[in-house]
């Protein structure tokens, strides 16, 4: 533990010295230096400055059952005890990683019975990707290589993840796609919609699968794969037309559905998982994050008895990392889940955070910076507009408004962040009413001073 720690901007020379940060523009960050987090209790974080921080993004989208648990620290000191580390390659096992997949095809919905354990989601979508080709292989259909995904989809950032990820920006940064990779447009109405209702729009956005898979043949196509509701993305929740036509779609055409519920499982949406929110049947579903609330990275890829069988039955399946299937990791991921079932942390945020939650987001379109405001279960968004009838964006770059924005949000000690103009949170899921208020508050208080501060540079003008 690093509780004596040197003065504030001494870390933050060294950490600009020798620290490189991810998806960070790193020279201007170590200009003006990064926050130190020096703690964490429930939902609240505290920095080097003696800050007390309300994280509204439960870290990264991952902190589920809040931080600084007790019972996570002895689990995994036990299990370090125990057994520190061994590998499942070579016709071994151990406890911790028969006991998680056994709860693991427990919870996940349909027959959804096994795990292929992985490090983080990065490269859970790898492994899906692998397993998707080498299913179809084994079955016969060595062409049946394509994954289709979707613009503005996040599901990682090593090369093959990053492929099936949809931001343009990243593809741009000297990462060309791996070759079988197809993309088509995201259900996003608040910016794509025009005039159309959400219902015809997301029924329209659903059919370009079926236009896509014609294109390039069904027997050239392996999966869809997609997050029930968008998170990195901004928290784009899709018409309720869409998923129902995207399931028909998966099933009229030999098609494996690959639901990346990285952000969405383990409580999110108010339900163990996204699938069962939005009524979606995925073949393979990506988890990570909440599976170990973050307290240790571990990832996995979930699938059928059908597609596990098939793999089973293909000889040796080429791939696998050193950490998959850590023991201490897996240990962890199963305290987290004991705590999140034992607790009824999943059942509350359904029953009590997400209907608490939404009445008071959903507030904050009297504002008057901020269009529509969405959620589900305990992820949400509000879209920032110079115009809310219009829908329309800002006419300077994109997101420098949202950038103001987070950094008010930061100066009053929430953290909120931006994707491009719209807010998103996705707080602990064991935030309580009184906490909520108190986001809340902050919240609007941030808006009004990133409002003041648009007008003041100039910035609220129709594009
Ligand atoms: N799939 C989804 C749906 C994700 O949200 C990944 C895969 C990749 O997981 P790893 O563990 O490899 O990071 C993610 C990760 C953001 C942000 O800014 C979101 C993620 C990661 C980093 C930043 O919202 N999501």
């Amino acid at each position: 533990m690093l509780e004596n720690h040197l003065p504030t901007a001494e870390l933050q020379a060294l950490d600009a010295a020798h620290h490189m940060h991810p998806f960070t523009d790193g020279g201007a960050l170590n200009k003006k230096g990064a926050r130190i987090i020096t703690g964490g209790k429930g939902v609240f974080l505290t920095d080097s400055d003696g800050n007390r921080i309300l994280d509204a993004m439960a870290g990264l989208w991952c902190v589920n059952i809040g931080y600084g648990r007790e019972e996570m620290a002895q689990v995994a000191a036990n299990q370090i005890r125990q057994l520190s580390f061994y590998n499942t390659f070579f016709q071994t096992s151990h406890v911790p990683a028969i006991e998680l997949a056994q709860r693991l095809a427990e919870l996940a919905p349909g027959d959804l019975n096994h795990v292929f354990y992985n490090g983080s989601g990065s490269d859970s979508n790898d492994t899906n990707i692998r397993i998707v080709r080498h299913y179809w292989a084994t079955k016969g259909k060595p062409d049946k290589q394509i994954v289709i995904s979707r613009w503005n989809g996040y599901h990682g950032s090593t090369i093959g993840s990053g492929s099936l990820t949809g931001m343009k920006y990243m593809h741009e940064q000297g990462v060309p796609m791996i070759d079988g990779i197809a993309h088509i447009n995201e259900p996003n109405w608040w910016a794509d919609g025009g005039d159309m209702t959400p219902e015809d729009f997301g029924l329209m956005r659903a059919r370009e699968l079926e236009a896509k898979i014609h294109e390039l043949g069904e027997g050239n196509v392996a999966a869809f794969i997609a997050e029930p509701v968008q998170g990195a993305g901004g928290v784009i929740v899709p018409p309720s037309t869409y998923w129902p036509e995207i399931q028909r779609i998966c099933d009229a055409h030999e098609i494996l559905l690959i639901a990346d519920e990285v952000i969405t499982g383990f409580g999110r949406t108010g339900k163990w998982f996204g699938s069962q929110t939005m009524g979606i049947r995925p073949d393979i579903m990506t988890i990570a994050k909440g599976l170990s609330s973050g307290y240790i990275p571990i990832g996995g890829s979930l699938m059928s008895d059908e597609v596990a069988d098939v793999i089973n039955d293909g000889g040796d399946f080429n791939h696998g990392y050193t950490y998959s299937a850590h023991p201490v990791a897996a240990a962890i991921a199963l305290e987290n889940l004991r705590i999140l079932d034992e607790e009824g942390i999943v059942e509350r945020t359904g029953s009590v955070v997400a209907p608490y939650l939404k009445a008071k987001w959903e507030s904050l379109t009297d504002h008057p910076m901020v269009g529509e405001a969405k959620i589900v279960g305990a992820m949400g968004s509000i879209a920032l507009t110079p115009h809310k009838e219009s829908r329309a964006k800002f006419a300077g770059k994109q997101g420098a408004v949202g950038y103001i924005c987070r950094e008010r949000c930061f100066a009053n000690n929430l953290v909120m962040r931006h994707v491009g103009d719209r807010m998103v949170i996705s707080p602990p899921l064991v935030i309580t009413e009184a906490e909520i208020d108190l986001l809340i508050d902050r919240a609007r208080l941030s808006l009004d001073e990133a409002y003041d501060k648009a007008k003041a540079e100039g910035l609220f003008k129709v594009a």
